[in-house]
């Protein structure tokens, strides 16, 4: 070992950025390649029959099959532990696969799972639609009030699930109070943290018990993958990994996306200062605008939960929803005369998302189970991407004064004969459209 060797391996004393460019690889022991070795094999060779045979009965560390743990998998595993706080992490191929593989190695026929009212759409349809025909009892509260969770939680309760910032209109749940309740019942507590990343709020910090993650989205960082990960207690994550995932949903990610998982790692922290400093100036422009009726983003002092949102969260991230005055229409018009933000799902790439969540993400919700758990029909929901600042501005510029000009034209039709009052909405829109 010369002494490059001794510096290199990172220590958790170390920055984030730091430990997710640096943790656990020493290039000196790869032939000095400074990028990780892809391992693009999906078995591995044993000495002898004896020497597979002892692996497989844990009797011997070594790896066996990439269903099972591979190397370049595990480089990104030790990294997300670190980055999250966690004893060890499972890389899945999409956050589906991690929630799944996660919740199905915690539950049995007669559990009861207390997940917040409001979650991205395949996952409710995964607990709503999917576990409980299974003999899962699946509870929905709102849990932007702890109490709600005290109040229907059970002997039966096994799982408390929520994510904070939910999907798609960033109500935040207290991680802490409800980790409290949860753990008073002996509930086990699964935060989805994938609006965050690590680098914004560590839910471990604050008493959670496990961690998933679409890593498709801000950990990858780049649009080209579909990942997923579980981090939490070293003996959770291995009954994930050699129970929930070996045998249940084989949700094994490929070598090749624990790759560029760990290239996208590398600048998480840069990409999220500047998702979170554009994202904040964008929901400030939206929110003054005459065509807007709602604005949720958690860094505006206007949003209600704010001061959640600094207590738990490092930054307030790079995702605004908001509602528009003329509704389901005013917002399709709104997407469609968008020209430098795609149409298009997911969250988290260098390009700015724009999406309807009633009719795309949140589409598995039947219509009145929206109505129920609080996701308008007109909500759109904003990716705010890397791109110059004033280029996303100009566009958002375009696509509100286009909605504006067509209500106030719809509002004076209706209103004809009629004196608007000046500081009605209508009449705010009207001048807008003259100007
Ligand atoms: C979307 N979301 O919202 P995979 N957890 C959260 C998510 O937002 C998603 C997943 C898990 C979107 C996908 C189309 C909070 C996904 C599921 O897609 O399985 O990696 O993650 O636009």
């Amino acid at each position: 070992m010369n002494d490059k060797t001794i510096k290199t391996p990172s220590s958790a004393s170390q920055g984030f950025a730091t430990r997710a460019i640096h943790k656990g690889y020493d290039p000196m022991s790869h032939q000095g390649a400074l990028v990780p070795p892809l391992y693009m094999t999906s078995t591995f060779a044993f000495p002898d029959a004896k020497s597979g045979g002892d692996r497989f009965a844990g009797e011997t560390e070594g790896y066996i099959y990439t269903r099972l743990g591979n190397p370049t998998q595990a480089l990104l595993e030790d990294r997300l532990a670190t980055l999250e706080g966690g004893e060890a992490a499972l890389a899945m191929s999409s956050g589906i696969g991690a929630i799944t593989s996660t919740l199905w190695s915690l539950v049995e026929p007669g559990d009861e799972i207390i997940a917040d009212k409001t979650i991205y759409g395949c996952t409710f349809s995964y607990l709503q639609h999917g576990l409980k025909k299974f003999g899962i009892k699946v509870t929905h509260v709102d849990m932007s009030d702890p109490k709600n969770v005290a109040d229907a939680i059970s002997d039966n309760t096994r799982v408390v699930y929520f994510e904070t910032p939910s999907n798609p209109n960033n109500g935040l749940v207290d991680i802490a109070a409800v980790s409290k309740i949860a753990h008073a019942n002996d509930a086990l507590v699964v935060v989805d943290n994938t609006y965050c990343t690590p680098y914004l709020q560590r839910p471990i910090e604050f008493g959670a018990d496990f961690v998933v993650h679409s890593a498709t989205k801000y950990l990858g960082g780049h649009g080209d993958l579909i990942a997923g990960a579980v981090i939490g207690k070293k003996e959770h994550i291995d009954h994930v990994r050699y129970f929930g995932l070996k045998d249940m949903t084989g949700a094994v990610i490929s070598p090749m996306d624990a790759f560029l998982i760990m290239r996208g790692l590398k600048t998480l922290e840069l990409r999220m200062d500047r998702h979170c400093a554009s994202a904040l100036q964008v929901a400030k422009q939206i929110e003054a605008h005459p065509a807007v009726a709602k604005v949720y983003y958690p860094g505006l002092k206007s949003f209600p939960q704010h001061a959640l949102a600094k207590k738990q969260m490092d930054n307030f991230g790079g995702m605004i929803s908001f509602e528009l005055h003329g509704g389901v229409d005013a917002g399709i018009q709104f997407i469609d005369s968008l020209k430098l933000a795609i149409c298009a799902v997911s969250l988290g790439d260098a390009e700015t998302l724009v999406q309807h969540p009633a009719s795309m993400t949140h589409s598995p919700y039947e219509p009145e189970e929206r109505e129920k758990f609080g996701i308008s029909e007109g909500l759109i929901r904003l990716s705010v991407g890397l791109e110059t600042l004033s280029d996303i501005q100009e566009d958002i510029a375009f696509g509100l004064d286009t909605v504006a000009a067509n209500i106030s034209v719809s509002e004076q039709e209706k209103s004809t004969g009629q004196t608007a009052n000046a500081n009605s909405v209508e009449a705010k829109l009207a001048s807008l459209a003259a100007s």
